[in-house]
């Protein structure tokens, strides 16, 4: 609840003006909470109404996709782009592609994307993009015609200055090249207008693993710092099996812990003896298949049907990796009932708000998305300067650059939650960190 008139008032407008838009009014709510004080401590960025600035989208654009399926039949999507704030830097964020995708969660995942750049201490404001195309048993033929006509009218609104889009859910190397491709063809210019692209045109070695592994880098400090341990021996369930479920249960593995269970839409997969990534891998990237057909490749492993269930597994770590709103409170109780000792977010706001207050609450560790997941966008930040270099760092240099960038998103937000009051609280750290920087470039640009 709101300690400000202030901040009360702010947010009962933003209610009215975005009725029934559950999840960017959730994401606004949670970042409003966190900052009030912050605000209450500076009159003249209330004066000049810095927040309600903020929480306003610069440009939202919504806009027709029409391509036509394999057997000849018209099809027509919505398209997005929401360009959020540009203060620090041109818009930066991806693009999701799944049938939710509506006004509502692009703004959410928009206005924390703002944050989240902030905090990756680059030059990138925040946007984020989509539509309610369903990738999902499309062929590559159909794929490609709905990611040229996408970009047939996403292009006149981005460019590698002014708005640079990524991959999402929904979207990996495949649609990338498809909608680079056709970016080329139209303004006629190879430039860094995305992020996420193929090693032999533009693309930055280790943008796949960032996001997964600066999830565990960020998670690896906050055990420290708060726990004093480590991955090493500890046991870890894992939402989703998509990207960066994939990079997270590699870097973990590697970091000493057993990954036992990831999942997709349908149901989970639960292996005692540690997931074998490379069946994984198999199934997912190369065949693009179902997270059950893992039980028939591996002995003793198990399938359940339902993806909650997840939460239900003994764990030390639970890392959620694969949407909004994938876990809540009586979930979350059953986890710490269970011996859990973190929640790392991988996915974008995957924790319901009174179940991430229960954590900081209880001392449970429980890393925000937008400081433990920036680990994909920084290094997308990453591929923007060897774009502008004209040069490609070795996977070695991004990884070592991608780690450096963690540790100081830790710091950062490690500092706020300790002048917040409660070590715990990363998610007012986070909040706070990123915000600090926006709000003062606002400023000084004026109006
Ligand atoms: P992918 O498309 O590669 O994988 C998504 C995974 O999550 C799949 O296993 C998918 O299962 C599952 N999933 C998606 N939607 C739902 C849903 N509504 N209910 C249950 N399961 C679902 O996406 P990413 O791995 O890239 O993204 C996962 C999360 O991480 C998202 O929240 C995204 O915003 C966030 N993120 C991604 C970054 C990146 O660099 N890719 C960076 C930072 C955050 P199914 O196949 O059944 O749909
Ligand atoms: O949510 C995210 O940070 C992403 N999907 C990555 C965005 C990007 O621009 O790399």
């Amino acid at each position: 609840m709101f300690k400000t008139e202030y901040a009360k008032n702010v947010y009962a407008e933003l209610e009215k003006k975005n009725a029934g838009e559950k999840e960017f009014l959730q994401a606004a709510k949670e970042i409003t909470e966190s900052i009030e004080d912050y605000i209450a401590k500076n009159p003249k960025m209330q004066e000049q109404k810095i927040l309600e600035r903020f929480l306003e989208p610069e440009r939202f654009v919504q806009f027709k996709v029409v391509w036509v399926d394999d057997k000849g039949q018209f099809q027509v999507n919505r398209g997005f782009r929401v360009q959020y704030n540009s203060a620090i830097g041109p818009y930066k964020g991806g693009l999701r592609l799944h049938p939710s995708v509506n006004a509502s969660i692009i703004k959410f995942l928009g206005l924390e994307q703002v944050l989240k750049n902030s905090l990756t201490t680059l030059p990138m404001g925040g946007g984020k993009g989509g539509s309610d195309f369903d990738p999902k048993g499309k062929s590559d033929n159909e794929v490609m015609r709905f990611c040229q006509s996408f970009m047939t009218e996403l292009y006149r609104h981005i460019g590698p200055d002014t708005d640079v889009p990524a991959g999402d859910i929904g979207v990996g190397g495949r649609e990338i090249g498809y909608l680079f491709g056709q970016y080329k063809r139209i303004r006629d210019e190879f430039t860094g207008v995305l992020t996420g692209k193929g090693l032999t045109y533009g693309g930055s070695l280790a943008r796949t693993q960032a996001t997964g592994y600066g999830l565990c880098y960020y998670a690896q400090e906050a055990l420290k710092a708060l726990k004093n341990t480590s991955f090493e021996g500890k046991t870890v369930v894992i939402s989703g099996s998509g990207n960066v479920a994939i990079y997270a249960t590699e870097k973990a593995t590697q970091l000493g812990a057993k990954v036992v269970a990831l999942s997709d839409s349908n149901g989970y997969i639960y292996d005692k003896n540690g997931i074998n990534l490379d069946v994984v891998k198999q199934i997912k990237e190369v065949e693009r298949g179902r997270i059950k057909e893992y039980v028939n490749r591996v002995n003793g492993a198990e399938y359940h049907d339902g993806c909650r269930g997840i939460w239900t597994i003994k764990c030390d770590i639970a890392m959620p990796c694969a949407t909004q709103n994938e876990l809540n409170l009586d979930e979350v109780k059953t986890l710490v009932k269970n011996g859990c000792i973190a929640v790392c977010e991988g996915a974008n706001m995957p924790t319901e708000l009174e179940a991430a207050k229960y954590l900081i609450a209880n001392k449970v560790i429980f890393t925000p998305a937008k400081a433990s997941n920036a680990g994909g966008v920084a290094t997308s930040g990453l591929e923007m300067s060897q774009n502008s270099l004209r040069l490609s760092w070795s996977f070695e240099e991004v990884d070592e650059k991608l780690h450096g960038i963690m540790v100081n998103i830790f710091n950062a937000s490690y500092k706020e939650a300790v002048e917040s009051g409660n070590p715990f609280d990363l998610l007012t750290g986070a909040n706070v960190a990123g915000f600090k920087k926006v709000a003062e470039a606002m400023m000084a640009q004026a109006i």
